[in-house]
């Protein structure tokens, strides 16, 4: 039989040689995936030229490690997987990546169209890309190896421009063992020109959105992943250092600017909220994490101005009175050059109302902090790792779980931009170890993943990726037996578990010891200190098993309003 490498050697390339050298050539350094029928030698190839390939144990975790790649790195991040049920685990982190705005592109094996679309059933036959299309930007399928680059230039296009986002790529199993001329080939290889054109604002919007922030007695700018994202983060500092305007960061724009920034309202959120006249949104939706912008956790009489990409988002859930669509940057830019005639003035009382809650409040906290409980609740836990993160700052922190999320979330502070890596819009489980690897893969960090019990479930397998690759992850579990909490019951009296219980004194740690990892298993503070400091020091794979109290989560976390009320008992 003809091997391609003799094809390669008659002036032969396939399709599935000429997919590795068009990602090469798109400077594609990572690609994340579970391997099979059909894309086994295109990993094994990619893996031969140089480009990474960390293979995982479930596509979920691969396509959110590669979602995390493109939100770190403004470049798509790619995930490969085989057809049907591979290509289906990853479509949650495909779909998840377009919600979030995260660039990404899923590769998939395919079977045969002609099988498929008589249905004739074919080993893992599903109509894929047509499965895809709602999930994600735009899907794809690429026929002819004649196709690549241009296939490939569109999705990283598509995954870059606008708002950004998820892309399937659909490389069925006919094309990749296709041949063609390998000198054609090679000529046909590009690189698209600017896949991400900076948009700019007009004068008109920007100063239409000076003239309302001018009139502002209470103003309050808030920072979404999106500012993130558009890493504008010199651009965004001068001009809230220069205005002098309060600020409140969503979950993954934290550290944007430090936390303990003197302008930085978090921890007087609800202050803010009910009383801002005028609110500034920077790369941040006004979608259910906002509450829609209205309702009675907001200022009835608050006016907004949005600082988005996408000129379809302004109004989408209130009238926008000032809508500055464009690049985050080049909007900054230019709001801060005209700022002087305009002289925003941040009235002092404002600040001082503001300070005056942050006071109290960290007061409050400090108390819930400082106290000691055996076993461990969240809070004298999350005390210890604060004060060992302290001389940590530059290290990823990945977050997911109910209790365990909110919490770490108010208590953590960050202190650069883009470290904080959580379960984003959706509120989702399962990032945990797929966002982990790709962070220590791409950023070249150490990272640490405070998880829950449960959220740790949805992709704890991946560990075994992490120590595989040994990168420098460590990750604690905030175990207390269960969803929420551990001392749930079951309402019938039988023996089953309650819905929210999981296995008492589960040993998380020795999970990790199976794969050579370094495991901890702690119930005192102190020991906590010890070991995340050890873990921390050595670089190297670990899982801290941190026993929490199993009666002191609260239902759903900071959420537990979006429960339906039932009236029936
Ligand atoms: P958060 O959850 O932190 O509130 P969202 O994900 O809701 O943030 O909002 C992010 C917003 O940022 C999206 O509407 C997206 O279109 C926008 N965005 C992303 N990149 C840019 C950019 N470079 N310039 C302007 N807006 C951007
Ligand atoms: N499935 C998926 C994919 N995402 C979800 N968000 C849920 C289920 C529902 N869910 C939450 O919203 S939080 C959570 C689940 C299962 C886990 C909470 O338990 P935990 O954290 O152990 O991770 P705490 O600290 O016990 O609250
Ligand atoms: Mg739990």
């Amino acid at each position: 039989m003809e091997s391609i490498t003799d094809n390669h050697n008659a002036g032969l390339t396939d399709g599935m040689h000429l997919m590795v050298d068009a990602l090469k050539a798109n400077g594609i350094q990572t690609i994340y995936g579970v391997v099979g029928i059909p894309v086994t030698d295109l990993a094994r190839h990619a893996q031969a030229v140089g480009i990474r390939y960390i293979g995982f144990r479930h596509e979920q975790s691969a396509g959110h490690a590669a979602a995390i790649t493109g939100y770190l790195t403004k470049k798509p991040g790619i995930c490969l997987t085989v057809s049907a049920p591979g290509f289906l685990n990853g479509l949650v982190a495909l779909a998840e990546a377009t919600v979030n705005g995260f660039p990404m592109i899923q590769i998939s094996g395919s079977s045969d169209r002609n099988i498929i679309d008589l249905q004739q059933g074919d080993y893992e036959g599903l109509d894929q890309m047509n499965v895809a299309k709602p999930f994600c930007k735009a899907a794809y399928r690429i026929n002819r190896p004649e196709d690549i680059a241009i296939g490939l230039a569109r999705a990283i296009r598509t995954a870059l421009s606008g708002r950004p986002g998820g892309v399937y790529l659909d490389i069925t199993t006919s094309m990749l063992s296709t041949t063609m001329d390998a000198a054609e080939a090679q000529a046909s290889l590009f690189t698209p020109i600017d896949p991400a054109p900076i948009q700019i604002p007009c004068s008109t919007a920007i100063n239409r959105a000076l003239k309302l922030l001018s009139s502002a007695r209470k103003p309050l700018i808030i920072l979404g992943k999106g500012a993130a994202y558009a890493q504008a983060d010199e651009s965004i500092k001068e001009f809230i250092e220069k205005t002098g305007i309060p600020f409140l960061p969503m979950s993954m724009a934290k550290g944007l600017l430090p936390d303990d920034h003197p302008q930085c309202a978090a921890s007087a959120r609800s202050l803010v909220l009910s009383q801002a006249d005028v609110v500034m949104l920077v790369g941040a939706r006004l979608n259910w994490l906002l509450n829609h912008g209205k309702g009675k956790k907001w200022n009835p009489d608050a006016r907004f101005i949005q600082l988005d990409i996408c000129a379809e988002e302004m109004d989408s859930n209130r009238p926008i009175d000032a809508p500055l669509v464009g690049d985050i940057a080049a909007s900054m830019d230019k709001l801060t050059s005209k700022i002087e005639p305009f002289e925003i003035a941040c009235c002092p009382e404002w600040r001082k109302a503001i300070d005056e809650v942050k006071k109290t409040n960290a007061e409050k906290m400090h108390i819930k902090l400082s106290k000691p409980t055996s076993p461990m609740n969240y809070f004298n836990a999350l005390k210890i790792i604060s004060d060992v993160m302290q001389a940590h700052k530059d290290v990823y922190i990945v977050n997911e779980g109910a209790n365990t999320l909110d919490n770490t979330r108010n208590v953590i502070n960050m202190y650069h931009p883009r470290l904080r890596l959580d379960t984003g819009t959706w509120g989702v489980m399962g990032i945990g170890m797929g966002y982990s690897i790709g962070a220590a893969v791409t950023g070249g960090k150490q990272v640490l993943a405070i998880e829950g019990d449960s959220a740790f479930g949805f992709s704890g397998m991946d560990i075994e990726t992490i120590c595989r690759y040994k990168l420098p992850v460590t990750i604690i579990v905030f175990n207390n037996d269960g969803i929420y909490r551990g001392d749930g019951v079951n309402q019938g009296g039988g023996a089953d578990p309650a819905p929210t219980s999981l296995t008492p004194g589960a040993r998380y740690d020795r999970m990790i010891e199976a794969f050579g990892g370094t495991a901890f298993h702690v119930t005192k503070t102190v020991e906590l200190e010890e070991s995340l400091c050890a873990a921390l020091a050595s670089g190297k794979p670990s899982l801290i098993n941190c026993v929490i109290d199993p009666s002191v989560g609260v239902e759903s976390g900071h959420i537990g309003n979006l429960n339906p009320h039932s009236t029936v008992k």
